[in-house]
């Protein structure tokens, strides 16, 4: 008994000290001991991974990089580069992959033709009135001024628009007081982005299935009701998911149109609220650039009741250079993007070995002084003339990433945005609330860490 219990004891002790040594090999052998980084990253994923699920990571990692330079060592196998080269490298010339094994199909491409994203103009524009409606509900309430919760008034309509055009209805979260649904909606997408962040968390006895019932009961309804009309009327996004999946009912199931929806709500609607909520916030707090912006605006469209429609949004020079700048100063990939070495490649000057999470960090490089004079000021005009004489790098902006594997939403959301920017501008006043912290914690996006953003709001 005795001798079996030591035997046990030396194996126990053997596989503990042979994992310490392949924990040691793995941290000073190599190539990626080369690259400098916090001594602890270098034996464990831990410590990175508590400032990932925290979100605390995009406040640590400026500091990070102004100590170990443009390429650090985050995690044993986990490389995050923020380098101008490497960066284009990674996104563009040698595009690499998202993930090593699994990278699913480019299946919605389509749905972003021309003709789509003109059709969804009437849509869009149906959720923006909503929006006009309850400002200006809550502005004759308050005698015409109200203070108003930008960043969830935005998520609001951000997840209208992507119901509208997508599921073919609105959810009406805007306007509607139903908290059930608005929490239901919520919750799914929270929970996605949980599923996101920890993958393993879905085999977990213990936590219930992510899929909330509720939400799936809509969506089903929705298909539904689509695959019974007899005339399929539009080319949108729920009539792609259902023609993919009535062509190939084996191999694009039922729950994988489920999660092609969620996908869409989830890739669209944080995205495009976070970065319209900063780029009010960048105004609010830049009265002279906002000033810029409200005389090219009200000259475009001299009557308050003019309508604003894409085509008339389209080509607002001073206005595209905001976003842009906003893109850039507050990018909602306030880190960097995830890619994957399938071999081995030289990175800005380092040798990466195959199998390693190699992570662009563009938010970083969108901040570098040696690329963009002043980086921490709003200065909408460098997209339109050289600033401190340097011309806006278009190789070191990728606010939608960049390559094959970019954001195939990009002029939808560009579209929505102009229209949204413009409709509270030319419709209201836009003033700064003080005293609000500019916080934040990354959980897919950034979210402020006071919980809300406001702005104040007078009718013109
Ligand atoms: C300002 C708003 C938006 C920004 C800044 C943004 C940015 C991004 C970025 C950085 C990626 C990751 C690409 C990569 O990993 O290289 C992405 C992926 C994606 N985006 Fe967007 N996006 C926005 C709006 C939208 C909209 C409105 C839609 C849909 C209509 C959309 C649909 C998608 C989809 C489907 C993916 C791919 C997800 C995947 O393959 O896992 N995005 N977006
Ligand atoms: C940190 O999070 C990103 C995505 O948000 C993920 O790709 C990466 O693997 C995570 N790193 C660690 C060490 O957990
Ligand atoms: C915005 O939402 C937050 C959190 O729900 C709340 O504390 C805050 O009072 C809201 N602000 C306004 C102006 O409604
Ligand atoms: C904004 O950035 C995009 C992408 O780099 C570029 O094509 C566009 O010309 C820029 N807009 C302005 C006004 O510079
Ligand atoms: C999806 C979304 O952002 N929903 C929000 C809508 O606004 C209410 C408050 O008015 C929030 O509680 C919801 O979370």
């Amino acid at each position: 008994m005795n001798t079996y219990l030591s035997v046990l004891l030396c194996l126990a002790g053997a596989e503990l000290l042979r994992r310490c040594y392949s924990v040691v090999i793995c941290a000073f052998t190599g190539p990626l001991s080369k690259i400098p980084g916090p001594f602890l990253n270098k034996f464990t994923p831990i410590p990175w991974g508590i400032q990932n699920l925290t979100g605390n990571s995009m406040n640590v990692a400026p500091k990070m990089f102004a100590k170990y330079g443009d390429v650090i060592r985050v995690g044993p196998r986990d490389v995050m580069i923020a380098e101008k080269s490497g960066v284009q490298k990674i996104l563009v010339d040698e595009d690499f992959v998202k993930a090593p094994v699994y990278e699913k199909r480019r299946l919605i491409s389509p749905g972003f033709s021309i003709s789509y994203l003109n059709g969804l103009e009437p849509l869009m524009k149906e959720c923006l009135d909503v929006l006009e409606r309850t400002l200006n509900k809550e502005c004759e309430k308050g005698g015409g001024h109200a203070v108003i919760n930008m960043s969830q008034m935005l998520g609001n309509l951000t997840s209208d628009v992507m119901s509208a055009t997508s599921f073919g209805g609105s959810f009406g979260l805007v306007e509607s007081n139903d908290l059930k649904m608005k929490n239901m909606v919520m919750d799914r997408l929270k929970r996605a982005a949980l599923d996101a962040q920890l993958p393993f968390i879905k085999y977990l006895p213990f936590v219930p299935p992510s899929q909330g019932e509720g939400l799936n009961n809509i969506i089903d309804d929705i298909v539904a009701t689509r695959k019974a009309e007899s005339q399929k009327p539009k080319k949108d996004l729920l009539q792609i998911i259902v023609d993919v999946n009535e062509n190939n009912p084996d191999t694009f199931t039922h729950l994988h149109v489920r999660e092609e929806m969620s996908l869409f709500m989830i890739a669209g609607a944080d995205t495009t609220s976070t970065t319209a909520t900063f780029t009010l916030l960048l105004l609010v707090n830049n009265q002279d650039k906002l000033k810029k912006l409200v005389e090219e605006i009200d000259f475009a469209f001299p009557s308050i009741h003019d309508s604003i429609t894409f085509a008339k949004t389209q080509d607002l020079p001073y206005l595209n250079a905001v976003i842009n700048e906003s893109m850039r100063r507050m990018p909602i990939v306030a880190l960097g993007l995830a890619r994957w070495t399938e071999k081995t490649s030289m990175i800005s000057g380092f040798e990466i070995p195959k199998d390693t999470i190699v992570s662009p960090a563009v938010g970083q490089l969108m901040r570098d002084p040696r690329v963009w004079p002043d980086p921490d000021k709003f200065i909408p005009e460098r997209w339109l003339e050289p600033y401190k004489d340097v011309e806006a790098d278009k190789k070191a902006f990728h606010p939608f990433s960049s390559g094959s594997r970019n954001c195939p939403g990009q002029q939808f959301a560009l579209k929505e945005l102009r229209l949204i920017l413009v409709t509270l501008i030319r419709r209201y006043e836009l003033s700064l609330v003080p005293g609000q912290s500019h916080e934040m914690r990354l959980h897919t996006v950034p979210w402020f860490t006071q919980g809300f953003y406001n702005v104040g709001v007078k009718q013109r």
